[in-house]
């Protein structure tokens, strides 16, 4: 639909920005904290650097905080590092690591910036990996239970919006990258038997919150790709279809309906996969009633129809930042990703199109009928401090400007969107490019190859979003 006016944000709309605990906190070793399997992780992306510094959150939140109430933060949203609650199998929880959250908090509060919190962000400790095997075997699932439930009864007084697991399903999807998967070979059966385990993960926090924080709502984060068919031909929508199911609807489905969905079930059939499921197990998580859907999404995928006889093709993500070094997956019988000749893309060749924001948000409202926040969308990109000492950062207000106008249309459309929250709030570690590809509103002056003083320089998007959330989205500084 058209509108003839911008559209209206709710009065109570929370504005914010995004982070997670392992890409922005750096003190990797201090008070306590042990390695986690994603610090391993970041350490094998040379050239890059890892995250044992980051944007040293861990020592300027103080700072950090006092900028998102100049620029007009109703919320943050962040993640809590599992070793830092829990550095080993001891029974006791690490008091250090819960006064630096708490710390955290109140300086939120403070500041009437409402606390969002994700329990898992990729960092699990590495005495957990080793116990467990990771997510192979079933005992993670007590062990993440006592973490989740030390953090509500820790933090439950003070923040009210909890995640459970960030991008559930792009760590299956892409298992290696995340380090996920610990043996390729067999990881195309393996991946449902993980999944399984990290839904019971999902379904028993959902479970706790709901028992020990009063008046907690809890959502799941899944990482959203919205799909469209490459053409109108009939078969390409189906492969769109498919796409949708087996990157994002198959876990949708699951959080909201509390049951695996027709087509995975076929799916595991046809593929001769068991993903090992309990007695007990689905009457569990039939209780864990989520209260929202958390959303991240950054870009779009178009998809055509694939072959059975078609080879295979693994997707193959740019991780050098020059363009062009993306390969789209191949996926015989079910579908193949393909260029999208109507949007740009990043250096990174992520499709720019904030269409597809407002595409996501009517149909997981239309699927499900949950309210729906955006934890993470952004724009990265190389940036620099000019002559002027100023950061210029034209292509991310246009990012920015484009992609909320599209959540207040969705708004506008009917749905139900309580928050908005763009990654990142102050630069930090990339998933795979270190500091070089940069999401922040606030830049950090470091770089991969020289630590720097880690200044705070909040760059032109700052000055930008600010005016925007000030006016509660009508300052669209056109
Ligand atoms: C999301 C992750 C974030 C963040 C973001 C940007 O999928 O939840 O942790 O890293 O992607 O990705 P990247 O850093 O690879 O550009």
């Amino acid at each position: 639909m058209f509108y003839k006016q911008d559209p209206v944000f709710p009065k109570d709309f929370l504005w914010g920005a995004s982070s997670a605990a392992w890409q922005v906190e750096g003190a990797v070793n201090e008070d306590g904290r042990t390695t986690a399997i994603i610090d391993l992780n970041s350490q094998k992306k040379k050239p890059y650097t890892d995250n044992s510094i980051a944007a040293d959150h861990y020592h300027h939140y103080e700072e950090d905080v006092k900028l998102m109430a100049e620029c007009g933060f109703s919320s943050y949203r962040f993640s809590i590092a599992w070793p830092r609650i829990y550095p080993s199998d001891s029974t006791e929880p690490n008091q250090k690591g819960i006064d630096f959250y708490n710390n955290l908090i109140n300086e939120l509060i403070k500041h009437n910036i409402e606390p969002i919190v994700t329990l898992y962000h990729y960092d699990m400790p590495v005495w957990v990996d080793e116990k467990y095997n990771g997510w192979y075997d079933r005992g993670i699932i007590d062990a993440f239970d006592r973490y989740v439930r030390t953090c509500f009864t820790e933090f439950g007084d003070r923040v009210k919006y909890w995640h459970s697991l960030n991008e559930q399903n792009m760590q299956i999807c892409y298992g290696d990258w995340l380090g996920v998967a610990k043996y390729p070979e067999t990881w195309f059966k393996d991946k449902w038997k993980v999944n399984h385990i990290m839904n019971m993960c999902h379904a028993k926090a959902v479970i706790a919150c709901h028992e020990l924080v009063e008046d907690g709502k809890i959502g799941p984060v899944p990482g959203y790709v919205p799909i469209y068919p490459a053409s109108a031909h009939p078969d390409d929508q189906i492969a769109a279809m498919n796409a949708e199911e087996l990157t994002e609807k198959v876990w949708n489905d699951f959080y909201a309906h509390r049951e695996y969905n027709g087509f995975i079930k076929s799916y595991w059939k046809e593929n001769d996969i068991d993903p090992e499921i309990h007695d007990g197990d689905m009457e569990l998580i039939k209780e864990a009633k989520i209260d929202f859907f958390a959303l991240n999404c950054y870009r779009s995928n178009t998809a055509k129809a694939c072959g059975i006889d078609e080879e295979p093709r693994e997707y193959k993500l740019n991780k050098s930042g020059v363009k062009g070094n993306l390969e789209f997956p191949k996926v015989p019988g079910l579908y193949q990703l393909t260029e999208n000749p109507y949007v740009e893309t990043t250096d990174w060749d992520w499709e720019i199109d904030p269409v597809a924001m407002r595409y996501m948000l009517r149909y997981v409202w239309d699927h499900y009928q949950l309210p729906m926040m955006i934890t993470e969308n952004g724009y990265g990109a190389y940036d620099s401090v000019s002559e002027d000492g100023k950061v210029h950062d034209p292509k991310r207000i246009e990012f920015l400007r484009d992609q909320i106008y599209q959540v207040g249309l969705a708004i506008m459309d009917g749905c139900e969107v309580i928050s908005y929250n763009p990654w990142s709030f102050t630069d930090l570690l990339s998933t795979g490019n270190g500091m070089a590809k940069r999401y922040g509103l606030v830049y950090i002056n470091t770089t991969d190859e020289e630590l720097l003083d880690l200044k705070r320089i909040p760059k032109d998007s700052f000055y930008w979003y600010s005016n925007l959330i000030k006016s509660n989205g009508s300052d669209w500084g056109k």
